[in-house]
């Protein structure tokens, strides 16, 4: 499948051919990422996004230092793999040039919309909610004003206009780990004022219940002839506590508030030693795909809230995939 008329082409970038024909999703033979245990500054990485800028690799990192604050770093890497991560959190400016402050902040999204970079990502201030910030070239981030009100999460930019207008999920919680969540789209005409809300997929649908608990989106949605590809997480509780798996869904390439099929169990869940024990065991959290020109995908996933870990499939599979398992 030919995908070079939608995509910044990512060719290059990291890949491991599936093990089988029957493999919907792979992980990387290389999994996890980061020797977390022997890291001088950190204690945790995970639930970060990269995109590929002239064939080398770019990320914003949730990692959590020594004394358990969350905060975005900035990493480079030649092979996504083996990274240089900065020691010290991204310097957010609101429009004043002033440092845009917060206790901490997590799960960062990075999409490109025309020529700039944008940074979507949690802060909790008052609570959590969605912050925007934008860069053109990684050295300066500059705030763009609240577009959300607490409690809410999992904001994530389409990357590209639809019909004139900026396109965001998001998921309206309350102010801890909270017990419900669904994920709604809204729009923007300037990245500033965000409305028309409406709730595009909620949770537990026909009793499916790798997703009881919350959803939430993921990667930026992957456009595809047939319709915008989402990668999202889905929660269930047992006594062990909750486990975070993914899914996906395909949603109108026009309308994206109108969901064409929806797969009705999870992609990838936590099965690997480093996806079940963690800081929060049991978490396979996505922030970041990256697409080729031949329809090749590779997900950055968090495992565990301690490290990050990579999946690959391909447009094909995930097509085939919500088509067969369609809840409906
Ligand atoms: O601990 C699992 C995840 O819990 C929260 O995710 P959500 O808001 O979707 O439930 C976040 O704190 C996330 O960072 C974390 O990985």
């Amino acid at each position: 499948m030919k995908m070079d008329k939608y995509y910044e082409v990512n060719n290059g970038m990291l890949w491991e051919d599936a093990p089988d024909e029957k493999s919907y999703i792979w992980r990387y033979s290389g999994n996890p990422l980061f020797d977390i245990p022997n890291m001088e500054h950190f204690w945790h990485i995970c639930n970060s996004a990269t995109v590929m800028l002239n064939g080398e690799y770019i990320g914003l990192f949730r990692c959590e230092d020594k004394r358990g604050i969350p905060d975005l770093y900035l990493g480079k890497s030649k092979d996504g793999v083996h990274w240089d991560l900065e020691t010290t959190p991204i310097v957010f400016y609101n429009q004043d040039g002033s440092v845009f402050k917060y206790p901490y902040a997590y799960d960062p999204r990075l999409i490109k919309v025309e020529d700039t970079y944008y940074t979507v990502f949690c802060a909790d201030i008052e609570g959590p909610s969605i912050y925007v910030a934008k860069t053109k070239d990684f050295k300066r981030f500059e705030m763009l004003p609240n577009g959300f009100l607490p409690f809410n999460r999992n904001g994530v930019l389409f990357p590209e206009k639809i019909n004139g207008q900026y396109v965001m999920l998001n998921r309206p919680s309350d102010a801890g780990d909270s017990p419900f969540g669904n994920i709604y789209i809204s729009y923007s005409n300037d990245m500033e004022y965000w409305g028309h809300h409406k709730l595009l997929m909620k949770n537990f649908l026909n009793n499916c219940y790798w997703e009881r608990v919350k959803i939430g989106a993921g990667p930026a949605p992957i456009k595809t002839d047939e319709g915008w590809l989402l990668i999202y997480h889905g929660v269930q509780k047992t006594c062990n506590g909750l486990t975070y798996s993914m899914g996906v869904a395909l949603l109108d390439l026009e309308d994206p508030s109108k969901v064409l099929y929806r797969g009705n169990r999870y992609l990838l869940t936590p099965e690997t030693t480093y996806e079940r024990v963690g800081f929060t065991d049991n978490v396979c959290f996505p922030c970041a795909a990256l697409v080729d020109s031949e329809g090749k995908i590779t997900i950055y996933y968090g495992a565990a809230d301690t490290n990050m870990a990579v999946a690959f499939t391909t447009v094909e599979k995930l097509l085939e995939f919500v088509k067969k398992y369609d809840n409906k």
